[in-house]
Formats: structure tokens, C-alpha cells, sequence
């Protein structure tokens, strides 16, 4: 092949590349509906620049992307974000925002496959897209942690009031976020490091 060509690929920079001493790296899935925040949290949260592939939304999600609440949002993530985060020096996680509508589910095959866990992204003004996330995640049996992320006009719920109308098991972590904010997307991370903790250590003593 011939790469005489003008076009150069910029080699990583130096605050791209993974810490030497990172010893695990965990597959993170950041799911949940259209407007929810994904692309915010993975945004908000990546010490790399995050990979993002949004596109203005076409006459195909009209009457398929139920806009009520969110009618200012005018594109939509059609494929899925991706960042990094290293919880510590031996910790990263890689994170892959991708959509909870139907029509993008034939994603989820690849995108599941070795990942550790998910957060669920939860707006409460829609949550019928939670419905289905929830029961697929089940069906995957794909711990995942419930974030609620607040939008000035969404109606207040208490948490538990919110585990009932999602039927969620008492194991399953619901924490509030912000997901403009790093330091709540983190903890929204560390929520989920710690379910998935504890999930091993009771798997371990019988
Ligand atoms: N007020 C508020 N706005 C948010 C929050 N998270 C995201 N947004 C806004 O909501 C819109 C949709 O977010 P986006 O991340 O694109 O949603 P996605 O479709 O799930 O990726 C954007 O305009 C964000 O700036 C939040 O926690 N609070
Ligand atoms: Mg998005």
C-alpha cells in the first residue's frame, strides 16, 4: 500500500496512553435513553478525549424517538460514545455509551460481550426506556447500577418510590447524579465498582 499520501494519522498523545501500572481494565456499558445524558456522563467523566458519533436526527427517528420532555435535543447518538477513566493507579475502566431504544438493540450484541457491568441512566420524566433496558440487562444477567440523572424540569421522586415504579430488586444500587459533573459520574462509577465488589465476595462465601 502506498501511505505517500497527505494524510498522516497523529500518533497517541501522552495523556492518552493506558498508566503502565494499570492492572485491570474493566468494560463499563452507560445505557439508557434518548437525551438521557450518555454522551454528558461519558463526556464529563473521560481523561481521554471521548469518542463520540452523534447525528443530527432524520426524518427516521421522527415518531420513532418519543421527544416529549427532551424537544430542544436535536441530535441523537446513533452509534455510542466511548472514554477512559482510571479509578486508580491499577483500575481503568472503559466506557460505552449506547442507546436503550429498540431499533438500536442490534448493538448491544458486541457491545455486552466481556463487559463487567452497566449503568442505567434514568431520566425521570421518561421512564417507559427503562423498562426495556432493565429487562434486558436481566436477561443478560449484566450487573448494573441505577443512575437518576436530574433535569430541572423532571418531577421529583424519592428513590424508593422510583425502585418501586422500576421494580428493581433492593440490591440494585439507584444513586442521583449530575451528569455534567465528573465527581458525580464518578461516584456513579464507584457505585457500580462496589456492587460488582460485592457480588463477587458473596459469591465467594457461601
Ligand atoms: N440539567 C441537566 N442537563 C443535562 C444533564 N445531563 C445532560 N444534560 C443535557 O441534556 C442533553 C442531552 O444529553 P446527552 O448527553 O446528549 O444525552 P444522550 O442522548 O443520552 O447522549 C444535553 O443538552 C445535555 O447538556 C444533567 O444532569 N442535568
Ligand atoms: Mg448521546
Amino acid at each position: 500500500m502506498d501511505y505517500n499520501g497527505s494524510e498522516t494519522l497523529a500518533g497517541p498523545r501522552p495523556e492518552d496512553m493506558l498508566p503502565a501500572t494499570a492492572a485491570t481494565a474493566v468494560k463499563v456499558v452507560v445505557v439508557g435513553g434518548f437525551g438521557v445524558g450518555k454522551t454528558t456522563l461519558v463526556g464529563a467523566v473521560s481523561e481521554i478525549r471521548p469518542l463520540t458519533t452523534e447525528e443530527t436526527m432524520t426524518q427516521a427517528g421522527v415518531g420513532i424517538d418519543d421527544l416529549a420532555g427532551v424537544e430542544h435535543k436535536t441530535t441523537t447518538t446513533v452509534a455510542m460514545d466511548f472514554g477512559r477513566i482510571s479509578i486508580d493507579e491499577r483500575l481503568v475502566l472503559y466506557l460505552f455509551g449506547t442507546p436503550g431504544q429498540e431499533r438500536f438493540w442490534f448493538l448491544w450484541d458486541g457491545l455486552f460481550e466481556g463487559a463487567l457491568g452497566a449503568v442505567v441512566l434514568v431520566d425521570t420524566r421518561r421512564l417507559e426506556v427503562c423498562f426495556d433496558v432493565i429487562g434486558r440487562l436481566e436477561d443478560r444477567a449484566v450487573p448494573f447500577v441505577v443512575a437518576i440523572n436530574t433535569f430541572p424540569e423532571s418531577p421529583m421522586h424519592s428513590i424508593d418510590d422510583l425502585r418501586v415504579a422500576l421494580d428493581l430488586d433492593e440490591s440494585v444500587p439507584m444513586v442521583d447524579c449530575d451528569a455534567r459533573e465528573r465527581g458525580s459520574g464518578r461516584d456513579v462509577l464507584m457505585a457500580l465498582m462496589e456492587y460488582l465488589y460485592t457480588l463477587t465476595t458473596n459469591r465467594e462465601t457461601p
